[in-house]
C-alpha cells in the first residue's frame, strides 16, 4: 500500500482497466453461468440500502420489515404463505442452513444426509462443516434421482433427504412428490434445492407448461432454497432460504447478546440489507406476469438452441425442461469443442455427469447470440 493516496480520476481510470479484462453478460458470450445482468430496478434499490445491516436489524427496522415481506411473497410463490426464512448470500449458504436445521431438529448421533448424485457441491461443504456423512443416491435414465436408491440409503441415522428442482448440470427436476411421500412416511426432513428452478418452475407452470410439483404444496417439504441472484435477476449476492415451520429456524438460532437482535439464524453475521431491498423491488416491479414473461422468453430461446444443436450434428443429453441445454458429440471430444468455442469467443461450461457441454440460457442470452453460436457449432462439426 502506498503512503499517499491517488485522485478519484486516477482511480476511475485504473478501475476501467481492470473492468476491460472482465467478460460481460451483456455481450451474450457467457453461456455457462447461472447469473445474469442485474435488473436496473433491483440495482437502484440495492444502492439505496447499501449501509443497511440485517445482522443488527434493530437498527434497520425498515429493511427488516422488507425482508419479512419478501419471505412472505416467496412463500406465496412456493405454495405456503406462513413460512419463515431469510435473504442471504446465495444457494450455498441456503443449503448449509437447511442441513444445519435438519441436523439440529433431530437428535441423531453420527447423522447422515442423502443427496442425489447430481447435487450441487455446496452439500459437500455442508457435510464437511456440519460433520454429516454424505450419502449419494443414484440417478435414473433421465438423470433424476432414483427414489428406490434413496429408499435403500435411508437408515436410522438419516437426518435429511435432498431433492433438486433444476439441477446445476442439466436443469432436471427430481421427483419431489415421491420424495415428499417417502419422507412423510419415514418422518425425515426433506430439503428442496430450487436455487435455479425456484424462479422459473412456478412461472412456467402459470404459463401453462406441465411441470412436476416441487414446493410446500407437498406436505413433506420442510425447506426450499430459492436464489434471487439467478433467475430472479437480483444483484449478487442474493440467496433465499425458506422454512415450512419456525421451529426449524429456531433450531439454528445463536444468541447475540449485545446486538439489537437477541438471536441470529444465518451463517453470515453482518449481512447486507441491499439484497433484500433489491429482491423486494424486483418482486413488486415484475409481479407474477413479469416473471412469467422472462421464464417463457428463456424457454423459447432454449428450445431454439436445442433444435440448432441437433441440426448442427450434436446430441442433447436430455430434452430441456428448464432453460439449460447440455450436449455432446459422437465424433469430437468435449475438450476440443470447448477449445474451439473459446477461440470463437464463447464461454461455455462442462458438466461432469454426464460429461457434456452445458449452456445455461439466462435472460442475457438472446436469439441473435444463439444463432451465431449454432452457426459456429456447425462449422466446428464440419471441420
Ligand atoms: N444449488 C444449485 C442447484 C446450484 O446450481 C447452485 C449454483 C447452488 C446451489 C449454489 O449457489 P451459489 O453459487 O449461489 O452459492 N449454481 C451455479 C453453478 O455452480 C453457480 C454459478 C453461477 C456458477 C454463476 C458459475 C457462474 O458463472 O453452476
Amino acid at each position: 500500500m502506498d503512503k499517499k493516496g491517488i485522485t478519484k480520476q486516477e482511480i476511475s481510470e485504473k478501475l476501467k482497466e481492470f473492468k476491460e479484462e472482465d467478460m460481460t453478460y451483456r455481450s451474450g458470450r457467457i453461456l455457462g453461468s447461472m447469473c445474469t445482468c442485474p435488473h436496473e430496478v433491483g440495482l437502484e434499490a440495492y444502492k439505496m440500502f447499501l449501509e443497511s445491516n440485517l445482522g443488527d436489524s434493530g437498527l434497520f427496522k425498515g429493511t427488516r420489515k422488507m425482508e419479512k415481506e419478501v419471505i412472505q411473497m416467496l412463500g406465496n410463490l412456493l405454495g405456503k404463505e406462513d413460512v419463515c426464512g431469510h435473504i442471504i448470500t446465495g444457494g450455498t449458504e441456503a443449503n448449509i442452513m437447511a442441513m444445519r436445521a435438519a441436523r439440529n431438529s433431530s437428535n441423531i448421533k453420527d447423522p447422515e444426509i442423502i443427496v442425489p448424485k447430481s447435487a450441487h457441491f455446496s452439500f459437500k461443504k455442508a457435510a464437511d462443516m456440519l460433520c454429516l456423512k454424505l450419502r449419494e443416491a443414484e440417478l435414473d435414465e433421465n438423470y433424476r434421482v432414483d427414489v428406490n436408491s434413496v429408499k435403500e440409503l435411508i437408515s436410522d441415522k438419516t437426518v435429511a433427504v435432498v431433492g433438486i428442482a433444476g439441477t446445476t448440470e442439466l436443469g432436471v427436476i427430481d421427483p419431489i412428490e415421491e420424495l415428499s411421500k417417502l419422507c412423510l412416511e419415514e418422518n425425515i426432513y426433506l430439503h428442496v434445492d430450487a436455487a435455479f428452478g425456484g424462479f422459473t418452475i412456478p412461472f412456467l407452470g402459470l404459463s401453462g407448461r406441465n411441470l412436476p410439483k416441487f414446493d410446500f404444496s407437498l406436505e413433506g417439504v420442510s425447506s426450499i432454497t430459492i436464489d434471487p441472484h439467478k433467475m430472479g435477476l437480483a444483484p449478487i449476492p442474493t440467496g433465499g432460504i425458506i422454512f415450512r415451520d419456525r421451529s426449524y429456524l429456531e433450531s439454528i438460532s445463536t444468541e447475540t447478546p449485545y446486538l439489537t437482535d437477541k438471536e441470529q439464524f444465518t451463517i453470515v453475521g453482518t449481512r447486507t440489507g441491499a439484497s433484500t431491498a433489491a429482491t423486494w423491488a424486483l418482486l413488486k416491479y415484475f409481479g407474477k406476469d413479469g416473471y412469467c414473461k422472462i421464464a417463457k422468453g428463456c424457454m423459447e430461446v432454449t428450445e431454439y438452441l436445442a433444435e440448432g444443436i441437433k441440426k448442427s450434428g450434436f446430441n442433447l443429453m436430455v430434452e430441456p425442461k428448464l432453460n439449460l441445454v447440455a450436449f455432446d458429440s459422437n465424433e469430437i471430444e468435449i475438450d476440443t469443442i470447448v477449445d474451439e468455442l473459446k477461440e470463437e469467443g464463447w464461454a461455455v461450461s462442462v458438466s461432469s455427469y454426464p460429461r457434456a457441454i452445458r449452456i445455461v440460457v439466462m435472460p442475457h442470452v438472446k436469439m441473435e447470440h444463439v444463432k451465431e453460436f449454432t452457426d459456429d457449432l456447425s462449422k466446428i462439426h464440419a471441420k
